[in-house]
């Protein structure tokens, strides 16, 4: 016990929640919060950067979120009370007129605590519901000074604190995690010149052009209203219906359909600011941007079917991933890029920068890394923060500007206005997650809920009383670019919006065969579950326009004898595109840095095995993996060592929850394994959803048990099925570790899959 608390940086409340680390605390005993003045909220830690070395931090007078600390509250050691604050001696029993007589309507104890209660929801979101958030710093890496005057970006080494929170689109705030769906990537950087929010994806394109479009998209996309099925899913016949019908959508929708909607982790995905944004210099200078995130873990994602499992296994996959990441200290990091580039270069592009349908391929503008990101605390109370934080795509800072973007336009109207409703009227802004670091000063008053005490009889401006106060910032403060306009004023779309086709194929000339087949898959999987042919039809009749084998396959898929023909397309003539594939559209772009911190690993055990096994595992927990010792029931298993604690059941964890498996070995062990189904459909998801696994000794026999042609694999084939002699171990972990960074051996993958 005393060697895993050492491992791990450990919280008592919230980590560790299997095995021995559970013992902690004893029972019965309370463990004080840490002191938010002490650690959690001020970043006075030094973390070596590789861009702007180690050492303190210049903290500025923004680096921490300690406003947010004025409201935490804990409980320790206090005495229960109203919300008046007055002591209740009794929380059991409400006012009676005697023992068995009537309740009293005096009880403002009972009254209180139930009028709360019958209050306690507010409206979900009404899209990305479902979300998970985390507190952390953004670091600048250089000064920006030639490109922005946003006061972030002004030197190396400046911190800014932010809270990002993750969210899936579609699904309920109690849908699965591991649906599959675009995510959210919402950032707000508390700077000390006001809020920013960079509310993204983690697709850097979206389905349709113009915001006018988009209570249509979301109406056909969720449940369907009639019984309201299904939850948290693209699969059905509205959705497929509106997107075939609107082919502006094609471009996103082979990205929804590859791997990238079914992320392995909030941790392994790229964000995107997905509308063209623009930076201004202090001199009024503007080129245009597009923000992007990068994951130093990697973009790693999910098999569908593992995905599918997962939703049953554990709902809270995702959500779970993260707050444990960080309570275990492995701190989920991103690094923050720019594409920047002058309104001139984007005139020569053959797309249009204005279309949210459209990336800017790396190929054109390289990806400058500004940043980086790290999340180093979870919120202490979901409600009160990942509930109630407000973004909004119009909160931005001086130095940062809008394009004309029509989807962006849109966006800018929405938040705030979803806002009013979801959080109950005009001062959301004063709930402490979403007030700013940087102070407020208006004559806006009143409404629902203030809480600001504003003093002194002036709420106007311009005003003598109060000496003009609070006065205009002029120069210093936010100003709009002065983008000169021309034109009349219509309802329509520029030329270059009507190809749609163009980046949709750039995309799938960009995936590597195992994508293809994914998405391949995954239109299958979509469309099958649709139940009028003609919008089937049309569905593959606009991937005709996008690749023909694409098409093809497809349509085989869904048993179609005869293709039909291509959609016409809107656009006559054609475009030729600056480059025809982009490398770093691939998922396999970006294999992370080769550790395998946070990997769930489990190792299987029963009375009998091999107990060298405990030196894998400490080899495991040295690289800031997660083994776990996973038995057909609690309690512990004798070894040919000794004993050992088994940290979760088969039932109770099942394969889907892992990304690697040992097989140890010990014959005794391995023969009562391979009599317990669960253990064999475990071996088998583990290699048919192409993960790691080390096979020690006779641990073989359990492998040849559950089905998978063993010695058809030993030559070498699968460079993720490892077999070790029970001696070897200390070999067995090096190659093991370089097979769990891989993260998964698709050589091995046949669609129908082997076992
Ligand atoms: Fe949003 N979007 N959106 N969106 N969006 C919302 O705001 C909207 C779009 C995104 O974690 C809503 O507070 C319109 C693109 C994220 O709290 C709402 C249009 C992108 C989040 C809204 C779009 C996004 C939202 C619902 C088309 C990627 C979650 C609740 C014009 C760049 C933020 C809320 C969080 C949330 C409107 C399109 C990202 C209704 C009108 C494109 C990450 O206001």
């Amino acid at each position: 016990t005393d060697e895993l608390a050492a491992a791990i940086p450990y919280n008592a409340n919230k980590a560790g929640e299997h095995g021995e680390a559970s013992t902690f605390p004893e029972e019965g005993q309370t463990v004080a919060p840490s002191d938010p003045f002490v650690t959690g909220s001020t970043l006075t830690e030094t973390v070596a950067s590789p861009k702007v070395g180690s050492g303190e931090p210049r903290l500025r007078f923004n680096a921490g979120n300690e406003p947010l600390d004025r409201v935490r509250a804990d409980s320790s050691n206090q005495t229960l009370t109203t919300n008046q604050g007055v002591p209740v001696g009794d929380n059991q029993n409400s006012l009676k007129a005697g023992y068995r007589g009537p309740a009293l309507l005096e009880d403002f104890i009972l009254r209180e605590k139930i009028t709360h209660f019958d209050h306690e929801r507010i409206p979900e979101r009404v899209v990305h519901a479902r979300g998970s958030a985390a507190h952390g710093y953004f670091e600048c890496y250089e000064s920006l000074a030639q490109y922005t005057c946003a006061s972030l970006f002004a030197e190396a080494g400046k911190r800014t604190p932010v809270f990002v929170r993750f969210s899936t689109v579609i699904g309920e705030r109690g849908s699965a995690d591991t649906v599959r769906d675009a995510r959210g990537f919402a950032t707000k950087f508390y700077t000390d010149e006001g809020n920013w929010d960079l509310v993204g994806n983690n697709i850097p394109v979206f389905f349709i052009q113009d915001a006018i479009k988009f209570p249509d998209l979301v109406h056909a996309a969720k449940p369907e209203p009639h019984f309201a099925v299904p939850q948290a899913s693209t699969a059905h016949d509205t959705f497929w219906d509106f997107v075939s019908l609107m082919p502006e959508s094609t471009h996103m929708l082979m990205w929804l359909m590859s791997d990238r909607a079914i992320p392995r982790s909030f941790r392994t995905m790229q964000g995107f600011g997905v509308n063209t944004f623009r930076l201004v210099t202090a001199a009024g200078e503007s080129r245009f941007v597009k923000f992007h995130w990068q994951p130093l873990a990697g973009t790693y994602s999910l098999d569908w079917d593992e995905a599918v499992k997962i939703s049953g296994a554990d709902p809270d996959f995702h959500r779970r991933d993260l707050w444990e990441a960080i309570e275990c200290g492995a701190y989920p990091e991103y690094e923050l890029g720019m594409q920047i580039f002058t309104e001139e270069q984007a005139e020569q592009f053959s797309f249009d920068v204005l279309d949210a349908t459209k990336i800017v391929p790396e190929e054109l503008v390289p990806v400058k890394a500004v940043g980086r990101m790290i999340l180093n605390r979870n919120p202490d109370n979901f409600f009160a923060e990942t509930e109630q934080v407000a973004f909004c795509a119009a909160h931005i800072v001086p130095g940062l500007d809008f394009s004309n973007d029509p989807l962006l336009a849109g966006r800018i109207h929405s938040y705030v206005d979803t806002q009013l409703t979801r959080l109950g009227g005009p001062n959301f802004h004063e709930i402490p997650i979403n007030s700013p670091v940087a102070q407020v000063h208006n004559n806006q008053r009143d409404g629902m809920h203030r809480q600001t005490i504003n003093r002194g009889r002036v709420s106007y401006e311009p005003n003598s009383l109060a000496g003009g106060c609070p006065f205009q910032a002029g120069a210093a403060g936010f100003r709009s670019f002065p983008e000169p306009m021309k034109g009349d004023k219509v309802r329509g779309k520029p030329e270059r919006f009507a190809d749609h086709y163009t980046q949709a194929t750039l995309f799938w000339n960009s995936q590597s065969a195992v994508e293809k087949v994914h998405i391949i898959r995954a239109f299958r999987f979509e469309l099958t579950r649709v139940q009028s042919p003609a919008i089937r039809q049309r569905m593959v009749a606009m991937l005709e326009n996008v690749a023909s084998d694409l098409a093809e396959s497809v349509a085989r898929g869904l048993g179609m004898d005869t293709l039909p023909p291509p959609l016409p397309k809107a656009l006559k003539k054609d475009v030729t595109p600056e480059v025809s594939s982009s490398p770093a559209l691939s998922l396999f772009a970006r294999p992370g840095d080769g550790g395998i911190r946070m990997r769930r690993i489990a190792i299987l055990v029963a009375d009998g095995i091999d107990g060298r096994i405990t030196t894998l595992h400490a080899g495991l927990l040295g690289e800031q993996a997660v083994p776990r010792f996973v038995g057909a029931r609690l309690g512990s298993v004798q070894t040919t060592e000794g004993k050992i604690q088994v940290d979760v059941t088969l039932e109770a964890m099942p394969s889907v929850l892992f990304d690697a498996l040992v097989v140890p070995g010990g014959s005794e062990g391995v023969e009562a394994l391979a009599r317990l189904g669960q253990a064999l459909e475990f071996v088998k998801e583990q290699y048919r959803h192409c993960k790691p696994i080390l096979v020690l000794g006779y641990g073989r026999k359990l492998i040849e048990a559950s089905g998978i042609r063993w010695t058809l694999r030993a030559g070498g084939q699968d460079s993720g099925l490892l077999h070790f002699e029970d001696e070897d171990i200390g070999n067995a972990l090096d190659r093991f570790i370089e097979a769990i960074a891989a993260h998964r051996h698709f050589e091995r993958e046949t669609d129908p899959p082997p076992v």
